[in-house]
This record gives structure tokens, sequence and C-alpha cells, in this order.
């Protein structure tokens, strides 16, 4: 599908090496059961990595490594920096047992834009960087979007690099080992416009079936880590009294969580890993650690949601006799895109003959951390039954082109061409 350009010369995405790459990049880190685990900076990221890099290489792309292994393919426009870019970008790191879509799609879908005037011979007027962020999923090291919460200056190196991982290792130990580190420096890579294709996650396109969703909004994320310390005791004689059993108030807390969700309007709350100490059959647990995922569009409601739990927890600590701290691994406000790069998201939808919506997107992106240093915007497609982070995570591949060729639509639109070959 093409779009035309002054001067006559058409830019298409070549669709069927897209949905190869995406096919491709999408089985690394496959295990039998068909989901994909690529946690960041694993032996597994590395491999998707080292093909992303590999891709960009073909294409001619000047492929930067910031410090934090953030991963930028650089089509240079008139001058030779990347002053006024617009940078295309996602993530290929996954949560464990993932889909096939989730950052990949984003990044792969740039890559083809870059592909585009490759392939036109044409240059843009201004540069494109097609970027891969690290650690946007923060399964293994948190706060999670963390590559793109360094590349705009919210949180230092050494803060970053010092982040322990879910199996103790420190980040800065596995960036090192599998050779991201790398030496560019994010402000001369810094970006005046973002866009960010991505697939819903959620149910909304999918049930009214829409083909686009224009992201104006982005929700609030709150992640905590609680740790319960309560008695170890035997399971057979101690009474119901005796016991500071830090299993039972594991359980009071999710059910309220459930419950604080149920009673709001917009609140979603998720208990996503727990762990039992001795976790023994026979023991009553003497500790509890699980993460506490608490999201809402609206800041007010979502502080809200953290007083009413950290109040649930002062009561419990007396009610049951455990001890329970705290700590907070993530926590970014809500989100407002820039209108502008919507309205042209919307006004590509419209010229291309697909349906698109205003939507809130229910998951956090990179998009969120670029929109505190320049105008972002993202654009959604459906996902099959509203279903990721589950290898059954499903797009078609009409669907999967749309998008791409939405995305093109707007940032030939805003790169322009000089109509000069490469
Ligand atoms: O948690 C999120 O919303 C994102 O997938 N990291
Ligand atoms: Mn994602
Ligand atoms: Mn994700």
């Amino acid at each position: 599908m093409s779009v035309g350009t002054p001067g006559n010369t058409r830019l298409e995405i070549d669709e069927t090496l897209l949905l190869k790459q995406i096919e491709l990049l999408g089985k690394v880190g496959i295990d039998p059961s068909g989901g994909r685990t690529r946690l960041a900076l694993s032996e597994q990221d590395k491999m998707a990595r080292d093909l992303l890099q590999q891709w960009m290489k073909e294409l001619a792309l000047d492929v930067k490594i910031d410090p934090l292994g953030n991963i930028f393919g650089i089509l240079y426009g008139e001058g030779d920096s990347c002053a006024n870019a617009l940078m295309i970008g996602s993530h290929i790191d996954t949560v464990i047992n993932a889909g096939p879509l989730d950052g990949v799609y984003g990044v792969l879908s740039g890559l083809a834009v870059a592909r585009a005037f490759r392939e036109a011979g044409m240059r843009p007027i201004r540069p494109l960087i097609v970027a891969a962020f690290t650690n946007e999923e923060g399964v293994r090291f948190q706060p999670d979007m963390m590559g793109s919460l360094f590349f705009t200056g919210g949180i230092f190196l050494d803060d970053a690099l010092a982040a322990k991982g879910s199996d103790g290792v420190l980040l800065g130990d596995a960036l090192r080992r599998i050779g991201y580190a790398g030496g560019t420096d994010p402000s001369l890579v810094l970006p005046a416009e973002y866009l960010e294709l991505h697939v819903e996650q959620g149910p909304v396109l999918d049930s009214i079936k829409i083909d686009i969703g224009v992201v104006e909004h982005l929700q609030g994320i709150s992640w905590k880590q609680i740790e319960i310390s309560g008695t170890a005791n035997h399971a057979g004689t101690t009474p119901v009294s005796m016991r500071h059993d830090a299993g039972y108030a594991a359980a009071k807390i999710i059910v309220f969580l459930r419950e604080l969700a149920c009673a709001s309007e917009n609140t979603r709350t998720t208990v996503g890993s727990l762990r039992f100490l001795p976790d023994a059959i026979n023991v009553i647990p003497s500790k509890a650690v699980f993460t506490v995922d608490m999201r809402d569009p609206d800041e007010g409601r979502l502080v809200d949601g953290e007083e009413k739990l950290l109040a649930f927890l002062r009561e419990l600590q007396m009610e049951e006799g455990v001890g329970i701290s705290v700590e907070t691994l993530a926590r970014f406000k809500p989100v407002r895109f820039d209108s502008e790069l919507a309205a042209a998201v919307e006004d590509a939808a419209r010229i291309r003959g697909f349906s698109s919506m205003r939507i809130v997107s229910g998951a956090g992106h990179d998009a969120q951390m670029l929109a505190r240093v320049c105008k972002a915007a993202m654009i959604f497609v459906p996902s099959q039954d509203g279903i990721s982070h589950n290898p059954a995570e499903h797009t078609t591949d009409e669907q999967l082109l749309r998008g791409a060729r939405v995305l093109l639509d707007v940032a030939s639109e805003r790169l322009g061409h000089t109509g000069s070959s490469l």
C-alpha cells in the first residue's frame, strides 16, 4: 500500500517483509508451549537485539546504543544530525510466556517506514529514528519503561544500573554481559516528535470492530511490593486464635484489592506475583511477598486507591499481629498525548477509509515517557478478544497492516522528503 509524496514517488510499506520480520522476531525466545519469554537483558533479549541491529544495518541506518542499551537506527534527513527528528519506537523485551506482537510490532513497523524511504530512493527532510527501548516490561527489573524513563531523564543511569533483578542480578551486570552498554549520549538522539504503534492489549477495538485506536490518554500506574512477616507454626497444632499467618493476611489484601476495584469507576488492581515462606504444606507461612499493580486514568482516584490500601494494611497488621512493609517499585501519573499528533493519526485513518476512535491506554508504554520531552502519540490496532501478555495474543495480518499504513502516512507527512535519491 502506498502513499503519494511530491514528485510522484510513492512510499510503500513492504508488507510481506514486515509480517515476516514480526513472525521471525516474535519467535525469539519461544518455548514448546508456544509462548515466548525475552526478559530484559536476558540471552533471549540479546538474540532479539542482535537480529534487530542486523535488520537496521541492512537498511544502512546509523545504529547507536545508549548507556542503558536503548537501540536507535537513524535515517538522516537533509543534515547529518538528529535535530528535529521524528522517532518511531517501542520495545522488544517481553513478559513471561508472552504473545508475538507486544512491542515487536511497533519497532518493526518503524523499520518498515525507514525501508519505504530506502526502497523509494528518497531521503526524508527530517531525520527518522527507529527505537527499541530497554526493559519496557519491568518483569525482571523495576520500574517498567526503564529504558525510555532513562532516555527522557526520569531516572539516573547509576540508579538504573543498580536495579536488582528478580533473579538477584544487577541490571548493569546483565547489560554488560550481553554487550549492550552503549556510549551514545541520549541528548544526541532526542526527538522532536514520537509515534508508537501498538496492539491495544485490551477488548475495546475488537469488541466494537474499530480498525484504529487514536490514543489520547494513558492511565496512571502504581507498582508496590508488599512484605508480610508473620510467625511460622505447626499447621496441625496451632489454633486460629494463636496464628500470625502471613499467607492469610496476603489473601485478605488480595480480596480487598478486588473489592476496591469493583467499587471504583476505573481503578484496576492486580496481584501478579506471590511467594510464601517457608513454602511448606504443613507450616503456617511466616512470610508473604507479593506485588500490587494499581492503575487508574485519574490521578486523584489512583492516589485515593493507594491511600485506602495503606489504611487497610495498618488495620490488618493489628488484627493479625503481623508486620507489613511496602516498597514502591514504579509510580507514573496519567499522561495525555499531543492533540495535534493525535488528530494527524485520526486524519490518516480517515483518508485510508479506516474506522477509528479515541481511546485510553490501559497498558503502560514507552510513549508515556517520551511525552515528557516531546510531542508524542500512539496508534492502536485491535487485539483479538482483548488478550495480551499471553501466547494467545493475536491481531490479523490485515489489521496489523492497517496500523502500519497509518503510521507510514503520518510519519511521511511529518518527515517530508527532498526528492533527492539517497
Ligand atoms: O505493564 C504494562 O502496562 C506494560 O506492558 N509494561
Ligand atoms: Mn508493550
Ligand atoms: Mn507488555
